[in-house]
């Protein structure tokens, strides 16, 4: 699939499913990334801050492999040069990482770059700075990042429903919200413990595409 395709998909698909062994029931990375491929996922990041970089490497290595294979777009947070020696269709940065920039020169054109935001400044300087897609959040409060900035306002939430780049939400989004948010209008949606941390990730992801139809 070509770039343009995985930006398609992320524009299209509404499921982001953010991985990440600390989250996963005990499971390893492999090992889910095959349960949300067979659940039909086809939007996966790589979120690990605590492996070596080996680890991560031989991880996102096979799992980037195991997404192509599946029509899926692989994502690797953070890290530039692990995302170019696995073959990673995109990469996600935080605010404290390598700016889109610096990360669009060392990368190259043929792979995506999204970033964190939290603020309309934010959103402004992603899209001055040629980023593929934005990470907006926290919508809600949420465990899974324990560094996580307050919830985004009310203000940044307009913004964001009139930004011309892609949009993924994040923070706190599950079954009870999801409906919700789609009705208000953001159409994609990137989850950890909605997902990933599900016992059967199959019927969490059937059920979030159910709660998205209605
Ligand atoms: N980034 P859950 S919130 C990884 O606001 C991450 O940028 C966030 O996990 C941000 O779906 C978050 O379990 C955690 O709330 C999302």
């Amino acid at each position: 699939m070509t770039k343009a395709e995985h930006i398609q998909q992320l524009r299209t698909d509404p499921i982001y499913a953010v991985m990440g062994e600390e989250l996963s029931q005990g499971r390893k990375n492999r090992d889910v990334a095959k349960l949300l491929l067979a659940a039909g996922v086809r939007i996966i990041q790589y979120r690990e801050k605590h492996k070596t970089w080996r680890e991560k490497y031989a991880e996102a290595k096979d799992i980037a492999a195991m997404c192509r294979a599946h029509g899926a777009t692989f994502i690797m947070n953070d890290s530039v040069d692990i995302a170019l020696a696995c073959g990673a269709d995109g990469i996600h940065v935080g605010q404290d990482d390598a700016p889109v920039s610096i990360a669009r020169t060392l990368a190259g054109d043929d792979i995506f770059i999204g970033i964190s935001v939290n603020t309309i400044d934010e959103m402004k300087a992603a899209l001055a700075d040629d980023a593929d897609y934005v990470g907006f959040g926290p919508l809600f409060p949420t465990e899974s990042k324990k560094d996580a900035h307050e919830v985004v306002s009310e203000d940044a939430k307009r913004f964001a429903l009139d930004f011309p780049l892609p949009v993924v939400t994040i923070g706190g989004i599950g079954l009870g919200n999801i409906g919700a948010l789609y009705r208000e209008g953001f159409r994609s949606f990137a989850m950890i413990s909605a997902v990933v941390s599900q016992t059967d990730i199959a019927a969490a992801v059937a059920a979030l595409r159910r709660a998205l139809k209605e």
